[in-house]
């Protein structure tokens, strides 16, 4: 027999709940000696050995020349923006999380919104293109999902006007544009180690660049603007710096990170075929030019083929035991952080608006397996299937 949604009755899909995302980490006893030693000697942070080996190799497998490691990508967005040297705005899409934005106005500079693409849901280079002025200071791309933005585009405009361009790389690590990792574009590019990241440290982050006076300036903001062991500061820094166990999980990470992108690359295919004939969903768009590690796996609801609008496909996951997340929405310029500030929403974002009312984030994550995979599939085919039934239950008052 048919099982039935939760709402008409019917015993949910997973018992606990399959969230959005679980963090996939090495045993302890791969850091454990390491991780003793660090404790035995009492260096904790501050540039310790094991930091310093994870921007050696992190900078070897992204083949660039400098990687600054952080306490956050939040801390090393706000360093880029303030080593820019100069304030003024930053053009970014609306279409990201909050971190983008916020941490443009911690470096005293101007958020100024842009337009995203319909199939992946980037920043439109020829949006960017209108917002340029005279205050322009840098044009950040946000490597959405793990979707690459359409880099080429996006150098040339940058080029065109003399402006640095930036990527907020926070869901790409493992990625790839054109046949090359991501983190070697742009002026600099900075990825996200967060515990919900596919490459999970707790808290970390870094900053790739190929500028020598670039990184120099960084490694002095993340460390409160002084060179090491000397009391004097040249900079007004502050503490962006990752600690040593954070560094050990993250060695560890770089031995199977091609193996999870494998992994998710591979589910994230298993689920978009076994919903493609569910009216109403469509997935984000996979560029030729792109290899995405699927940090993300998201839907559109349509409403009116689907039979149930994103909210109440949101609402019916959740009873089934499924965490989908709406990230990202509201989109910026629609939080009461930034709706009073009309300067930072020259011009209307239609793609964006109507993508974040509609995107839902699926569950996924590196060792997800097929028999989950395939228990949230069949329970968002049950959903379809009754959703002229639910919709009666979710509206009627
Ligand atoms: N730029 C972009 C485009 C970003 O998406 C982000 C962060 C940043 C910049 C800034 O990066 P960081 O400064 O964080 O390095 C999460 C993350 O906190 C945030 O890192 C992430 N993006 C954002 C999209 O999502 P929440 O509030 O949705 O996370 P939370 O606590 O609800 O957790 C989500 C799921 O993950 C839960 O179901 C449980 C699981 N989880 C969570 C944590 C914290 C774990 O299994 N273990 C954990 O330790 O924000």
């Amino acid at each position: 027999m048919k099982k039935m949604p939760v709402i008409m009755g019917g015993s949910p899909a997973f018992r606990e709940t399959l969230g959005i995302v679980r963090p996939v980490l090495p045993a302890l006893s791969a850091i454990s000696d390491r991780l003793a030693n660090s404790m035995a000697t009492g260096q904790l942070t501050n540039n310790g050995q094991y930091v310093r080996q994870l921007e050696f190799e992190l900078a070897e497998y992204l083949g660039v020349k400098h990687a600054v490691a952080v306490g956050n990508a939040t801390i090393g967005l706000i360093i880029l923006m303030k080593a820019l040297g100069r304030t003024g705005e930053v053009i970014m899409p609306s279409f990201t999380y909050s971190a983008t934005a916020h941490a443009a106005v911690w470096a005293g500079q101007q958020p100024v919104f842009a337009d995203i693409l319909p199939d992946t849901y980037t920043i439109d280079p020829s949006a960017v293109e209108k917002l340029i002025n005279e205050r322009t200071v840098a044009i950040m791309g946000v490597h959405i999902y793990g979707h690459a933005c359409e880099i080429e585009e996006l150098q040339s405009v940058a080029d065109r006007h003399g402006i640095p361009l930036i990527f907020d790389a926070a869901h790409a690590f493992g990625s790839y544009y054109r046949g090359t990792r991501i983190g070697s574009f742009g002026f600099a590019e900075v990825f996200s180690f967060h515990a919900t990241k596919i490459f999970p440290v707790g808290e970390g982050g870094v900053v790739t660049t190929e500028d020598d006076e670039l990184a120099n300036t960084l490694h002095l903001l993340r460390a409160f603007g002084g060179l090491q062991g000397e009391e004097n500061t040249v900079l007004p820094g502050t503490n962006g710096k990752m600690q040593e166990f954070n560094a050990l999980i993250g060695l560890e990470n770089l031995k199977v990170i091609d193996d999870h992108v494998q992994t998710r690359r591979s589910i994230s295919g298993h689920i978009q075929e076994m919903l493609e004939d569910v009216p109403g969903l469509t997935f984000q768009t996979q560029k030729p030019y792109a290899v995405s590690n699927y940090q993300n796996l998201s839907v559109l609801v349509d409403e009116s083929s689907f039979g149930l609008n994103r909210d109440e496909l949101y609402d019916s996951l959740k009873l089934e035991g499924i965490g989908s997340r709406k990230y990202f929405f509201p989109a910026l310029h629609e939080h009461d952080t930034y709706r009073h500030r009309p300067e930072t929403t020259p011009i209307p974002l239609p793609v964006t608006e109507r993508v974040s009312s509609q995107i839902l984030c699926l569950p996924i994550y590196s060792q997800m397996t097929l028999d989950e995979a395939e228990q949230m599939c069949s329970a968002i085919c049950n959903i379809h299937n009754h959703a002229s039934s639910i919709r009666t239950r979710f509206r009627t008052p």
